[in-house]
């Protein structure tokens, strides 16, 4: 059977968009893939963490996999570092891999801006041990949300180039599977910018911790813009296209549907709609549950 590994970091609380990106479609493939799903504690690493709410936290995405269906039984949960395998082989491929590879991803270039000296080599490998986590458990397929596509293809580029050396297929190439219409949820209050653990305002995540109230209130001051109709053209309108993207995620209807039911209504109907539906998905109770420390 073909697996599959995935991860997600231990900073700050999940949000709507690693559910639909990810997560969600982790409990979907449990069931065709030998799954492996890892809270990465080491990529956590690659800026400053506070040694006790890193544990926490680990903990804490632990539990949320289980909570938003995540089998231990039938899937393997672990963190990171409890398995040596991912820094020591991140060594090994760190060293196939030119830097001139590393030098093209968008996301580090996007993390540092003007301050890329004084990031640390951790953030700069930060996709060599993304591999090393991929490669290791010679996964064939990762289901990621868009913005680890870039990251894939490096693992994919990684794993060629050990192969070609070593002249064997050491490594399968892992094929990315990057699903449904939430693959890049953005924030709610740019919606040029990917909702994001990193990003200061809370108001422009849906956090999986918020309760019901938390949630209306942050779909009722989402940004939108002033047209009358709702239309879904993503080029022009991307506020408004990320709120028929996330409707559309939640209900299983498409956009066409979507902008049909809500078209002539005004811009509150459809966020308090939306927000209705946030609260009946999103596996926010059972995640209130806190985790037991040591
Ligand atoms: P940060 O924003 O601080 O970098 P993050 O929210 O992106 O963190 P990760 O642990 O890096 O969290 O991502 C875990 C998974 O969630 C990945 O598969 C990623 O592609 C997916 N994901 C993250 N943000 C989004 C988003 N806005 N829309 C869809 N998928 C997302
Ligand atoms: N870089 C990923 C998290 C991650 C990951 C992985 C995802 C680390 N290792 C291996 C899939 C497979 C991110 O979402 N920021």
């Amino acid at each position: 059977m073909n697996r599959i590994f995935s991860g997600v970091q231990p900073t700050g609380n999940l949000h709507l968009g690693n559910y639909l990106g990810a997560i969600r479609n982790w409990v979907e493939l449990q069931h065709s893939y030998n799954c492996i799903f890892c809270v990465v504690d080491l990529h956590a690493i690659t800026v400053p963490q506070k040694p006790e709410e890193l544990v926490q936290a680990t903990r804490e995405v632990t539990a949320a996999y289980i909570a938003c269906g995540i089998d231990p039984k039938k899937s393997i949960i672990f963190p990171q570092s409890a398995v040596s395998i991912h820094a020591e082989l991140s060594w090994i491929l760190g060293c196939h891999t030119p830097l001139g590879w590393l030098n093209r991803m968008t996301q580090f270039k996007e993390k540092t801006g003007k301050h890329a000296d004084k990031a640390s080599l951790g953030l700069y490998g930060y996709p060599v041990l993304m591999a090393a986590d991929i490669l290791g458990y010679r996964a064939t397929h990762v289901p990621v949300g868009e913005d680890q596509k870039q990251h894939l293809e490096l693992a994919r580029d990684i794993a060629g180039a050990f192969n070609r050396f070593y002249n064997q297929d050491y490594f399968p190439l892992p094929e990315p599977l990057i699903q449904g219409p939430a693959t890049r949820i953005m924030s709610l209050r740019d919606g040029t910018k990917k909702m994001s653990k990193s990003e200061e305002s809370d108001y422009s995540r849906i956090n999986l911790t918020d309760n019901a109230e938390a949630i209306e209130l942050k779909f009722r001051k989402a940004k939108s813009d002033a047209l009358p109709t709702i239309t879904y053209e993503p080029e022009k309108r991307h506020e408004t296209a990320n709120l028929i993207n996330i409707y559309a995620a939640l209900s299983g209807n498409s956009r066409e549907k979507i902008v049909e039911e809500f078209g002539d209504k005004n811009f509150s109907a459809f966020k308090k709609a939306l927000a209705e539906l946030a609260i009946f998905f999103v596996p926010s109770r059972r995640l209130m549950i806190r985790v037991a420390g040591p």
